[in-house]
């Protein structure tokens, strides 16, 4: 039976304070810890891990070029919540099966605050991983006001620790945003978007093997091949989760909201509508405010993108307005049980049910924000990097990036302060969203080409002219949805400090059987 949709109120995360400020630096620590809570009114509590014991983690809300320190530790206990397959990279036997590190994604801090997947630690720092340095990370807020959010990123088990609760919002404010007059205080709302599987006795599920139908480009491999518990393709969940309830509803007044969207979810995509009818106005993304508002009829979000939007229900009073979803699961070639337009097809209800307070004085300005375009001259170097499909020992889908495993040699090195062309090469039917720490990028152009001729030869023979990417996705970004059999085209400017990253398809199974690779910003050699 699924659950009744629209009977618990949406949660609003709360904000952390800190323990300390001094010298402008805001000190935190964060704990985090098994605990349980009510995901739906009719089941019972569901165990889930959360930061602080909280799911969504709390929201940091700090000033840009605010300096926030952040101790971050573990009270988890030793054994995991979720299935641990012990042959995916990282999470072989010799190692303990609950480890965490965290990241914050989009930020722009020293590798060694940045949440490398092998820097991990247990509880009360008992076990580190081999790059592990230090408890308390930095973060030096030194750049653009915009949404974040921080999450586990674990060698290995990172599909396990989020799918349990580990993510929670981190925005950065400015001057020039809070100048805007933005819907603000109780009209500005963050959303975490996240599905999830429940059982009847309130407990989460999380596949233990792959099963059949799962994924529609390889065969699902036989059992007794297979290690228990195995790695999944993918997991597309049953129930829509917004900031901790399953299928909420929240009541509005009829007036502009603002709502920043992050999609939180192992491996969906939503396409994002109200049903309703109405536009909405994009104004941000990953990388804080466009240069214009954007109107929009849908949205389509990937795993870990964000999109600020602003929603006017001014002239819905007294109506109710469902957010729909029609995206397929996987994106864009999709298996028809993994979506369903009556339970995943449904994500949240407003309902516009409250007397207006006092007139709404907000605005969407016409101009937001400035963005400097980065442009192809005086590129220091182009890469052409792969986004390959292939099977593992066992039979099962293994997705590369460049054909490389996670555990080889650092290929990428970017010299600090450069700019560079990621030229990314889909050969895969499946959409993407790929992730470059520490950078914020800007995305030029999407370019068809001949799949099978490149298989082949290695060469790129382009199938038709290059389309610039929507208006919405023409702002900063940390994350791309780069498409089935195109050339997804991004540049960067590698910087502010050199050492050692990540870059990674956000497509948790994925991420964690094997498509990840590490790239090291290197400093420029003497002439
Ligand atoms: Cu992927």
């Amino acid at each position: 039976m699924p659950l009744a949709q629209f009977v618990d109120p949406l949660p609003i995360p709360k904000t952390i304070r800190p323990f300390s400020r001094k010298d402008g630096v805001s000190h935190y620590r964060v704990r985090m810890k098994q605990f349980k809570y009510s995901l739906h009114r009719d089941l019972p509590a569901t165990t889930l891990w959360g930061y602080n014991g909280q799911f969504p983690g709390p929201t940091f809300e700090v000033q840009r070029g605010e300096e926030v320190k952040v101790l971050w530790e573990s009270d988890l206990p030793r054994k995991h919540l979720l299935p641990v397959d012990t042959t995916v990279h990282g999470a072989e036997k010799r190692f303990p099966r609950v480890r965490n590190v965290v990241h914050l994604h989009g930020a722009r801090v020293r590798a060694n605050s940045d949440g490398y997947p092998e820097s991990w630690f247990t509880r009360g720092f008992k076990h580190t991983g081999p790059t592990y340095t230090q408890k308390v990370y930095t973060y030096p807020n030194r750049q653009r006001a915009t949404t974040l959010w921080y999450h586990d990123h674990a060698i290995g088990i990172t599909r396990l620790n989020v799918y349990a609760g580990l993510a929670g919002f981190y925005l950065i404010r400015d001057k020039a945003e809070a100048c805007l007059h933005l819907p603000k205080g109780r009209y500005e709302i963050p959303l975490m978007i996240a599905d999830r599987t429940l059982n009847s006795d309130g407990s989460l599920y999380y596949p233990s093997e792959p099963l059949p139908g799962m994924h529609h480009a390889t065969p699902t491999p036989t059992k007794r091949n297979l290690p228990d518990p195995s790695v999944v393709p993918e997991y597309f969940a049953e129930s829509i989760v917004v900031n901790g309830k399953v299928w909420p509803y929240l009541n509005v007044e009829p007036r502009k909201y603002r709502f920043r969207i992050l999609n939180a979810s192992n491996d969906r995509f939503y396409n994002i509508k109200l049903s309703s009818g109405q536009s909405f106005y994009q104004i941000g993304t990953d990388g804080g405010l466009l240069e214009k508002p954007v109107k929009l009829k849908q949205l389509l979000i990937a795993p870990a993108e964000r999109a600020d939007i602003i929603i006017d229900f001014s002239k819905f009073k007294g109506k109710s307005i469902i957010m729909t979803n029609n995206a397929e699961a996987p994106y864009p070639m999709g298996v028809s049980t993994n979506l369903n337009p009556a339970t995943t097809g449904r994500i949240m209800q407003f309902r516009v049910n409250q007397p207006l307070k006092c007139p709404d004085k907000s605005q969407i300005p016409a101009r937001l924000s400035f963005i400097p375009k980065l442009t192809r001259a005086n590129v220091a170097k182009v890469r052409q990097l792969s986004l390959d499909e292939t099977v593992d020992q066992y039979g099962r889908l293994l997705l590369l990036l460049n054909n490389q495993h996670w555990d080889m040699p650092v290929t990428e090195k970017p010299v600090l302060g450069t700019k560079e062309i990621w030229n990314l090469v889909n050969t895969t039917t499946d959409t993407h969203p790929i992730h470059l720490h520490l950078v914020h990028f800007q995305i030029l152009q999407f370019r068809p080409f001949d799949v099978e001729y490149y298989t082949r030869t290695k060469k790129i023979r382009f199938t038709g002219p290059p389309t610039k990417p929507d208006a919405n996705d023409r702002g900063w970004k940390d994350t791309v949805k780069a498409k089935p059999g195109q050339v997804t085209q991004i540049i960067a400017r590698f910087g502010p400090y050199t050492g050692q990253y990540v870059w990674h398809c956000h497509m948790l199974e994925h991420e964690d059987h094997d498509m990840m690779r590490p790239y090291r910003v290197v400093k420029r050699k003497k002439p």
